[in-house]
């Protein structure tokens, strides 16, 4: 049991799909702080304290005052001795001198740079690392390091894909998409989903869903609409993965698991908006690059698995963690991306739409802006 907040008086709940997280993070100061040490621990491979900064950072974010004084923190899940100091250090100092030294460590700083390679993971900067690298200049340079497709791609395409994706470059993408899948299935659902649907302003990618109410008609969209992009020269990578989806088996037990849709990762050449044709045409504007290389995710799903999947992929990851936590510890049941099944009465659980799922769980619901976890 909790004692009531005495700065707002409500009870908050250990799970993200009990809070309400919007963007509005008014303790970025303390949240910052968090995300770099979880992020220092999962370089570290230390999975209980990477999971420990992330559930506080999270929980942080969903405090709808700015944080002034320690008191405001009392019976809050998941601030123990160590959050609780860093967050003193940093309403005494402006900072934590844990964090600056983090930031610092020569491993910190190397991981940072290598993961932020597309196609590169914890498994690849650990290598990297170990064979003595420590920047990116370094990997560059380095012409007999083997690196997969993926890597080459990622590093030839690194500053367009660290420049984040706007909106309007996010929009722009979903009505290609949309224009190329309804030329084959006029009534495929195609839906912007990820952080972009939480109400970002920016992101690392655009994910994108598709599905068709009648049944099999989603089989064929993904190679036919690769195949019109490949067609029109607006691919620079892509890698299609096909569905490894087996009805027989129960959700994945483990709160990170992928899911086995048939999706493609890629990077696309996408045009850059006209400009104002009013304008007069600067002679140097013919040479400059216009377009810009954009990260994509494209996931296909089968019709009933829909909801599921579209509550999977608008995320947070955060929060996506906690509701299957939610589901296996407070309900006896298994979710995943593809369903949700009940231990309890051994079967499948059926859903239209996101707002099912929420009640099957016995949540209230939360709109994709809310959980922002
Ligand atoms: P961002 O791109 O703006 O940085 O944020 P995001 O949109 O929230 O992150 P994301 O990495 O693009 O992932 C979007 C959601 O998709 C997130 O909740 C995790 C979820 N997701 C799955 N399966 C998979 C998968 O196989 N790969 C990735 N990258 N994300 C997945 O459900
Ligand atoms: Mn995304
Ligand atoms: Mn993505």
């Amino acid at each position: 049991f909790n004692p009531p907040l005495s700065s707002s008086c409500v009870q908050v709940s250990q799970y993200a799909c009990q809070r309400c997280t919007t963007l509005q993070d008014t303790n970025r100061i303390f949240t910052d702080a968090f995300d770099i040490l979880a992020e220092h621990f999962e370089f570290c491979e230390n999975k209980g304290r990477t999971v420990a900064f992330l559930r506080a950072s999270s929980l942080i974010k969903s405090l709808p005052f700015p944080i002034t004084a320690m008191k405001e923190l009392e019976g809050l899940p998941w601030l123990g001795d160590q959050m609780k100091g860093i967050i003193e250090e940093i309403l005494e100092e402006g900072k934590s001198y844990k964090v600056l030294e983090v930031m610092n460590e020569e491993r910190y700083k190397s991981f940072k740079q290598f993961t932020s390679v597309f196609g590169v993971g914890l498994k690849t900067s650990d290598k990297w690392f170990r064979m003595g690298f420590r920047t990116l200049e370094e990997i560059k340079n380095e012409k007999e390091l083997k690196l997969t497709k993926m890597q080459k791609c990622g590093l030839l395409y690194y500053e367009d894909i660290t420049s984040y994706v706007s909106r309007a470059e996010a929009e722009t993408t979903e009505q290609l998409i949309k224009s190329i899948v309804w030329k084959f299935v006029p009534d495929a659902i195609v839906t912007l989903t990820g952080g972009f649907r939480r109400g970002k302003k920016k992101g690392h990618d655009v994910d994108i869903l598709i599905t068709c109410a009648r049944k099999g008609k989603e089989k064929n969209i993904l190679h036919n609409t690769m195949s019109v992009l490949k067609n029109r020269g607006l691919l620079l990578f892509y890698n299609i993965i096909e569905s490894t989806f087996d009805e027989t088996k129960l959700p994945s037990r483990h709160v990170d698991a992928l899911d086995h849709f048939q999706k493609c990762f890629t990077i696309l050449k996408l045009p850059k908006r006209q400009m104002d044709i009013g304008n007069i045409i600067d002679p140097h504007e013919c040479e400059r690059k216009n377009w810009k290389a954009v990260r994509l995710d494209l996931v296909i799903t089968p019709y009933e698995q829909y909801p599921y999947a579209l509550l999977g992929w608008t995320g947070s990851r955060q929060f996506e963690r906690d509701l299957r936590r939610y589901a296996t510890h407070e309900k006896r049941m298994m979710l995943d991306n593809h369903g949700l099944y009940d231990k309890t009465k051994n079967n499948f659980l059926k859903a239209n739409n996101e707002e099912d799922i929420f009640k099957q769980l016995g949540l209230d619901y939360l709109e994709p802006w809310e959980r922002n976890a």
